[in-house]
C-alpha cells in the first residue's frame, strides 16, 4: 500500500497558570508577593526525517498533541515549559489547513521543521504584578490554550530514478509497465507533454518512484521541441535511465544526443549516475546484440515493455542502485553535526 496523504488533529499544549503567593520568611515579616509565572506549552512540530518513505503512520492515527505547561509556583518559580511534540514526516511532505485548504508549508530538505501549532503563552504570577504602590497584588493570569488545528498531510512524490529520450522512445509505456500509472501512449512524438510520475513496486517495502519526462530532442536546451524546462523534475533524481530504442537509426547517435542535451541544459546533471535502457528488443528477432559504446553509464539493459522481457532485471538494478544513493546521502548528512543532533 502506497499511502501518500493523511489527516491529522494537532493540539499544541496550554499554558501554565501564573501562581498567586506571598513570602513567608522568618524575620522577614511582611514579605512581597512570589507567585512565579506559568511555563510556555508545547509545540506541535513536523520535522523531515529522511528515513521515512510514506505517511503510512499518520493513517493509523489522528490526534497529536504536545505537552502541557506547569503552573507557577511560589518563590517566584517558574511552571515548567511544556514538551514539544516532534512529528517526523517523510521529505516532500505538503502541509495544509484540512478546513481552509491553505498550504501551511512543505518540509523538502532533511532538517526542514515547521511549528504547526504553537503553544500558549504561561499566565504571569503575582510577582509580575507588583508595583510600588501595590505591594500585595492578588493578581495572576490563567495560561492560554494552545494552537489545535486539523492539517492534511500530502507527500509530494520525489523522484528516485528519472526516465529520459528522445520522443517514442518508450518511456510512457516503461512507466506503465512497471507502476500502476497510466500515462498517455501513443506512436507520435511528443505524446507526454508534462511528466507523470508512477510507484514501482517490487514488493510492498520495496519501492520507488519514476518520472516519466516529455520527449528531449537535438537543441532542446536551446527551447526546440518542448524545451528543458521540465528536466528540473529529474534534477533531484538518484539515478537516470537513458532510453535509446532498438530501432533506431544509429543508437551511438541517439545515446549522444541525449548526453548532450541533458549536460547543455544543466553540467551539474553530470553527477547524476546513468544507465541506458535499450528499449523495443522486441522489434528484433533474438540474439539481438547491439552495439553501444556509453562508458559513462552504469549498466546497459536490453528490455522490452511490450513482452516485459528484461524489466525483472531492470527493477531490480535500479531498486539497489537507489538504495546505494540512500545510503551514501545519509552518510553525506553524518558530516553535519547539527543534522545528527537533529536525527536524535
Ligand atoms: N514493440 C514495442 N513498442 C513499444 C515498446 N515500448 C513502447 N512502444 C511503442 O512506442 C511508441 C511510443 O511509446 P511511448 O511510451 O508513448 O513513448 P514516449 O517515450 O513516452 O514518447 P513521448 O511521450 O512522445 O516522448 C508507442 O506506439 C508504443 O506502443 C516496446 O517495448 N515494444
Ligand atoms: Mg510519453
Amino acid at each position: 500500500m502506497f499511502v501518500d496523504q493523511a489527516t491529522i488533529h494537532v493540539k499544541a499544549g496550554a499554558g501554565g497558570a501564573g501562581a498567586v503567593a506571598f513570602r513567608r520568611e522568618k524575620g522577614v515579616p511582611f514579605g512581597g508577593p512570589s507567585g512565579g509565572d506559568g511555563g510556555k506549552g508545547g509545540d506541535v512540530v513536523l520535522a523531515a526525517d529522511p528515513q521515512l518513505e510514506t505517511l503510512l503512520d499518520y493513517s493509523y492515527r489522528e490526534h497529536y498533541k504536545a505537552g502541557r505547561a506547569g503552573h507557577g509556583e511560589g518563590k517566584k518559580r517558574h511552571g515548567a515549559d511544556g514538551d514539544d511534540l516532534v512529528l517526523p514526516v517523510p521529505l516532500g511532505t505538503v502541509v495544509k489547513d484540512a478546513e481552509t485548504g491553505d498550504r501551511v508549508g512543505e518540509l523538502l530538505a532533511p532538517g526542514d521543521r515547521l511549528i504547526v501549532a504553537r503553544g500558549g503563552r504561561g499566565g504571569r504570577g503575582n510577582a509580575a504584578f507588583a508595583t510600588p504602590t501595590r505591594q500585595a497584588p492578588r493578581h495572576w493570569e490563567p495560561g492560554s490554550w494552545g494552537e489545535e488545528r486539523s492539517l492534511l498531510l500530502e507527500l509530494k512524490l520525489i523522484a528516485d530514478v528519472g526516465l529520459v529520450g528522445e520522443p517514442n522512445a518508450g518511456k510512457s509505456t516503461f512507466l506503465a509497465a512497471v507502476s500502476a500509472a497510466r500515462p498517455k501512449i501513443a506512436e507520435y512524438p511528443f505524446t507526454t507533454l508534462a511528466p507523470n510520475l508512477g510507484v514501482a513496486e517490487l514488493s510492498d517495502v520495496r519501492r520507488f518512484v519514476v518520472a516519466d519526462i516529455p520527449g528531449l530532442i537535438e537543441g532542446a536546451h536551446e527551447g526546440k521541441g518542448l524545451g528543458t524546462q521540465f528536466l528540473r523534475h529529474i534534477e533531484r533524481t538518484r539515478t537516470l535511465a537513458m532510453l535509446v530504442p532498438i530501432d533506431s537509426p544509429d543508437l551511438q547517435a541517439t545515446y549522444r544526443l541525449l548526453r548532450n542535451e541533458l549536460l547543455a541544459h544543466d553540467a551539474a546533471l553530470d553527477r547524476i549516475p546513468f544507465c541506458v535502457l535499450i528499449t523495443k528488443v522486441d522489434l528484433l528477432p533474438a540474439p539481438r546484440e547491439v552495439e553501444l559504446d556509453a562508458p559513462e553509464a552504469w549498466e546497459i539493459f536490453h528490455v522490452s515493455s511490450v513482452t516485459r522481457e528484461g524489466l525483472t532485471d531492470v527493477l531490480e538494478a535500479l531498486w539497489a542502485r537507489v538504495q546505494e544513493e540512500k545510503r551514501e546521502e545519509r552518510g553525506d548528512e553524518e558530516r553535519f553535526p547539527e543534522l545528527e543532533e537533529w536525527a536524535r
